[in-house]
């Protein structure tokens, strides 16, 4: 049986530096690509092509060249970002799934991983113990760009027989990395900052709940929905998917627990606005029950892991 090669798309971000890591592992032909050089463990770990996903005869080479698989689409423009211009987030995240969709057909891949993410609700979505299925009506151009991609990964799977899975990713939080321009950044810079400056200064309210994971258990759920067996995936829009919910006062009780003299001050912007848009819970009991998902960390045991890992760095 012919092993799988795996490419995945801005591999040089938060997730993707950490997954390709993962991936590796798992699998020897894992190929890193994004539109900016890679560094550090990434760089040494394998592979790397340079690749601009709106550049469709340039990925459908890339595919080609190196006899892909299975593709890892992380390529995207965050919240935050996407909201300083609309035009541009909604051009990287719509056409660049789409030749990523074309080219997988047209090459005949066997599975494609899609993120989506929380901001795929909106206002009018319960936000406690947020459903599977219920009202989505996201008003960043980051929410509509990701809900139009999980419809179209449906559709692909649908009429094209597209083997695509996906999960909507809650804020995600690691040291590695640091977060690419979300609304969900503040729990990644509040631990970096308590260990640089024993203070921090807040984007969001100190009440403002959200969910959040951390990344060694969004890297693992990631790769438990992509082994699982296809007959057993029973929604190919995008699963929900929890880990753990907390406000930014929250965080700060449990860093205070490991650096007593910690300050937070408040400043709350823009990204306010977006955090109430979206759910402060999430109900992933279809994840749970269709590929067995539980998250092992809570904020007790990240805020832990977190700073000593940090510290050292
Ligand atoms: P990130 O911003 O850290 O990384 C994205 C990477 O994509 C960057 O390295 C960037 O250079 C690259 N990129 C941007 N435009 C590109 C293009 N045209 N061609 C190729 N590469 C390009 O993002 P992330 O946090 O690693 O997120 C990865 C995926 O997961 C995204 O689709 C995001 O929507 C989704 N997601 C992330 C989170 C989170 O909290 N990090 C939560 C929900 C969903
Ligand atoms: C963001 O805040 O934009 C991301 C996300 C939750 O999708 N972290």
């Amino acid at each position: 049986m012919q092993s799988d090669t795996i490419l995945v798309t801005g591999a040089c971000g938060q997730i993707g530096s950490e997954l390709v890591l993962a991936l590796r592992k798992i699998h020897p032909n894992v190929i890193a690509s994004d539109l900016k050089d890679p560094s550090g463990e990434l760089k040494e770990s394998g592979p790397f092509e340079r690749l601009d996903v709106l550049h469709k005869p340039g990925l459908d080479a890339l595919v080609k060249k190196h006899k892909i698989t299975q593709i890892y689409h992380l390529a995207a423009i965050l919240s935050a970002t996407g909201e300083k211009n609309p035009e541009f987030a909604w051009r990287v995240n719509m056409k660049g799934l789409r030749n990523i969709l074309d080219v997988s057909v047209d090459n005949h891949l066997s599975k494609v991983f899609f993120p989506s993410t929380i901001a795929v609700f909106g206002p009018t979505t319960p936000r406690v113990n947020t459903p599977q299925y219920t009202v989505m009506e996201p008003n960043t151009i980051y929410g509509i760009s990701k809900q139009a991609g999980e419809r179209w990964a449906d559709y692909y799977y649908q009429k094209k027989g597209l083997d695509i899975r996906s999960i909507r990713y809650p804020g995600l939080i690691s040291y590695k990395t640091k977060a690419g321009g979300g609304t969900t950044d503040y729990a990644v810079d509040i631990y970096f900052e308590a260990v640089e400056k024993k203070a921090y200064e807040c984007f969001l309210k100190e009440d403002t709940v959200l969910p959040m994971m951390y990344m060694p258990d969004a890297i693992r759920g990631t790769i438990m929905l992509m082994e699982t067996p296809a007959e057993k995936i029973t929604i190919r829009s995008s699963y929900n998917f929890s880990g753990m919910s907390f406000a930014p006062k929250d965080v700060v009780v449990e860093i205070q627990k490991h650096i007593p003299d910690f300050q937070i001050s408040y400043k709350p912007d823009f990204r306010q606005q977006i955090a109430e848009s979206w759910p402060q819970s999430i109900d992933d009991s279809y994840a749970a029950k269709d590929w067995g998902w539980k998250p092992e960390f809570d904020l007790a045991k990240m805020t832990t892991d977190m700073l000593a890992n940090i510290k050292k760095q």
